[in-house]
Parts: structure tokens; C-alpha cells; sequence
């Protein structure tokens, strides 16, 4: 559920990336704060790494004003994807209202997918969050690689899955928008019904994903 603040007339927002160690979480934060130009973007926090790895997690803020006049605020964050972080990664999907799962593309790393795919699963239990109602889409990321999976066989694998499926390279910048925008596709439903953005907000959902990636289509 998201944080609808009359006073404030603030709704504040938090989507989470998920996945495996190294599957690309952090870099697809980054390529985001490169590419976006939204109303307000703040700077991307990493809060405490080794090296590469995250240790607690990334978070980078960024909003933009409905036609209402009210404010949007996403707070978006990866988790760390070392198995060893459980209880942080537990912590950081508390209260997610929307889930990017990025998954390693190596054929060598589909184990590792297919794992900390159910690890999410059971934290979402865990945090009370019914997979079934979250906004969710999932990622394939490193594309540029040689010893990838095929795609044809991804989507065979996740055929029956009712999420979508993207294909990315965070390292690249491709795709990284792509993955964003499908989330927020799949956000505003949800959020719609929870504060009315088309009727009492004057926001359509076309509105509302080029609002957030900063390409000013408004109404
Ligand atoms: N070739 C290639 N490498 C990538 C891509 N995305 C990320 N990487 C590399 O993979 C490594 C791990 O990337 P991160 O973004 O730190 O991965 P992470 O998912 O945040 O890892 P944890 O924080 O440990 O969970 C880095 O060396 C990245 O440069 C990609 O699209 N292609
Ligand atoms: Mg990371």
C-alpha cells in the first residue's frame, strides 16, 4: 500500500529491485539516475559496500507533481543479493509497492535465479505481501554477454508467468528504462484504486510513466 498523506497531499511510493548477487541490481540504479529527468531526483545513496557489493542497500529518490497539484515520491531501492543478507533483503522489501526481479543472464547463473526468485517469494510471505496483487516485472539483464541463455527459451520458461518479461543490459543503459517503465505500468492500477489518480488527480496511466521518467508529456 502506498502512503497516501492528505496534508502533505503527498503519495510516496516504494519499488525495490531484487535478485541474485551481481545479477546487476545496483547498475540498473545507476543507469536510472543517469537517464531520468524527472521534477525531483535526488542523488543515489549506497549505504555501506565492499567493493561492488551491496551490503544494506541502494536507494535513489525521485517524484514529480500530479496535474492535482499533489506530489509522487518513489523511494526506489535494491536489495543486497548475497545469500548471507537474508534478514536485510527481508527488511528492504517491507512495504515495497512494486518489485523489478533482475536476473543474471549467464546459463551459469540460472540456479542462482531460480533460487533467490523463491527467497522472494517467501520474503514477500514473510513481510505479509501478496506476490498475486504486487506490481512485478522481471528483468533478464547482461544481455551483451556471449554464454547467455537464449531468449526464446526465457520465455518458454516463464510462459505461464502473468508478469512481464524484459531483456537488458543495466552495464549498457539498455533496457533499464524499459524495465522501469513496465513496472510503473503495472503500478498504476493499483494506485488508482488506492488514490484515484485518473478522476481526482487528472493522471492517466500514460501520464503517469512519462511524469516519473522525466519526458513531460502532461496533460
Ligand atoms: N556484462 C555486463 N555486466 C554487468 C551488467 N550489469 C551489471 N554488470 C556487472 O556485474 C557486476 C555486479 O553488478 P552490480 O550492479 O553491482 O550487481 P548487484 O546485483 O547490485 O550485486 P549485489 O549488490 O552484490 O547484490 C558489476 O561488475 C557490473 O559492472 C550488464 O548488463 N552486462
Ligand atoms: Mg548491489
Amino acid at each position: 500500500m502506498a502512503e497516501i498523506d492528505t496534508t502533505q497531499q503527498r503519495i510516496q511510493i516504494k519499488l525495490v529491485y531484487y535478485g541474485p548477487a551481481l545479477s546487476g541490481k545496483t547498475t540498473n540504479l545507476t543507469r536510472l539516475h543517469d537517464l531520468l529527468a524527472p521534477d525531483l531526483k535526488g542523488e543515489i545513496m549506497a549505504l555501506e559496500t565492499q567493493g561492488d557489493r551491496t551490503l544494506f542497500f541502494d536507494l535513489f529518490p525521485l517524484g514529480f507533481r500530479l496535474p492535482s497539484g499533489w506530489l509522487v515520491k518513489f523511494k526506489l531501492y535494491t536489495v543486497p543479493g548475497q545469500i548471507v543478507h537474508d534478514a536485510t533483503r527481508k527488511a528492504v522489501l517491507s512495504r515495497a509497492d512494486g518489485v523489478v526481479f533482475v536476473a543474471d543472464s549467464q546459463r551459469n547463473q540460472q540456479t542462482n535465479n531460480g533460487e533467490s526468485f523463491r527467497n522472494l517469494g517467501e520474503n514477500l510471505r514473510r513481510v505479509g505481501i501478496d506476490i498475486e496483487q504486487l506490481p512485478l516485472v522481471l528483468q533478464y539483464n547482461k544481455r551483451d554477454l556471449d554464454n547467455i541463455e537464449d531468449e526464446a527459451t526465457l520465455r518458454t520458461r516463464w510462459a505461464t508467468a502473468p508478469w512481464p518479461l524484459l531483456f537488458a543490459s543495466a552495464l549498457r543503459g539498455d533496457g533499464v528504462i524499459a524495465t522501469f517503465s513496465a513496472l510503473l505500468e503495472q503500478l498504476y492500477p493499483v494506485l488508482d484504486a488506492e488514490a484515484d489518480l485518473a478522476d481526482t488527480h487528472r493522471c492517466s496511466s500514460a501520464e503517469f510513466v512519462a511524469a516519473a521518467l522525466g519526458q513531460g508529456v502532461r496533460p
